[in-house]
This record gives structure tokens, sequence and C-alpha cells, in this order.
């Protein structure tokens, strides 16, 4: 069988562009990668103590299940040097599902959709460049619809080297 995922990635350590890009690569190994957004300069939130992070957002066509793609997106991470020392810190790059084709999953240390995905102007302002009418499952608003609803702040920058 075959989904439809949304994904988003994020690095603040190290080169940003060539993490994600390498990132991008290697999940193409867990299905195939049919759109890739542009990468965002976006200010960090929640521990906002650390450098600014590259964002983008990637749609993958995969035949794995949910927690088939969680592990092979860990074994990337964990190749990739990520290092979990401080929760929300500085990473080389993070990896997290967004949506799971319409699935709703809540497993120990899998919630799809992604819990905080639509308070997130770095995730919805990539996401909607590739998937404005996707709709999420459970709050039934599209991504464009989360993205203009969010509050002010969040400086989210579209980075035009890339
Ligand atoms: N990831 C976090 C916490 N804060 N801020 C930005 N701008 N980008 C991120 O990818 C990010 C964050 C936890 O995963
Ligand atoms: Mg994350
Ligand atoms: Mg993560």
């Amino acid at each position: 069988m075959h989904t439809i995922v949304y994904l988003s990635l994020g690095s603040n350590l190290g080169d940003r562009a060539a993490n994600l890009n390498v990132a991008i690569e290697r999940l193409g190994g867990l299905g195939e990668v049919v759109a890739a957004s542009s990468f965002y300069e976006t200010e960090p939130v929640e521990f906002t103590a650390q450098p600014w992070f590259l964002n983008c957002a990637i749609k993958v066509d995969t035949e794995k299940t949910a927690e088939g793609l969680m592990t092979g997106i860990l074994e990337i991470e964990r190749r990739m040097g990520r290092r979990r020392i401080e929760k929300k810190g500085p990473r080389t790059i993070d990896i997290d599902i967004l949506l799971f084709g319409n699935a709703i999953v809540e497993a120990e240390g899998l919630t799809i959709p992604h819990p905080a995905m639509h308070q997130r102007r770095f995730v919805l302002e990539p996401l909607a460049e590739i998937a404005p009418e996707v709709r999420h499952p459970v709050l039934k608003r599209t991504v464009r619809e989360l993205r203009d609803a969010l509050p002010p702040g969040q400086a989210v920058r579209k980075d035009n080297k890339n």
C-alpha cells in the first residue's frame, strides 16, 4: 500500500543546507520524494537560546507503515550524527512526520499528526508551499488555513540561496 506522507526537516548545526540535502537524499531510501519546498531561515521557537534553523518540508510516497518509516528516520538521524543531549536543543538534523495519509496515530514515541505542527510557522510556511490544500485529519483545516490563522511572530524567511 502506498501512502503520501509529509515530513518537516530542520537543522541548526554545521552546514545546515548540506544537512537538509543529505537527509532528503537518504529519505529517498524510505520512499519516493515527490516534492520538496524551498529552504527557509527560521527563528528558533520554544527553546530560543540556540542558532536559527534552516527548515523545509517534503512529500514522500512510501510503502512503509508509520512505525517502519519512523524507524528509518531515526536511523538516518543517528547516522547523521544527531545526539539527543538536550530536548529541542541544537541539532544537525531533525526529521518529523507531520502527516501520514489521513492516519491518526497515538503510540509511544509517535504521534501523528505531529502535535505541534499547527502552531509552528517554521512547519506551516514550507508545507503550504507544497501542500496548501491538504487537510489536517483532526483539525479539519487545510494547511493554508492553519498557516493564515497563526498569530504574528516566529520569523520565517524563504532562503533564496537554495
Ligand atoms: N525545532 C524544534 C524546536 N524549535 N525552531 C525552529 N525555528 N525550527 C525547528 O525545526 C525547531 C524549532 C524542535 O524540534
Ligand atoms: Mg522537531
Ligand atoms: Mg524530531
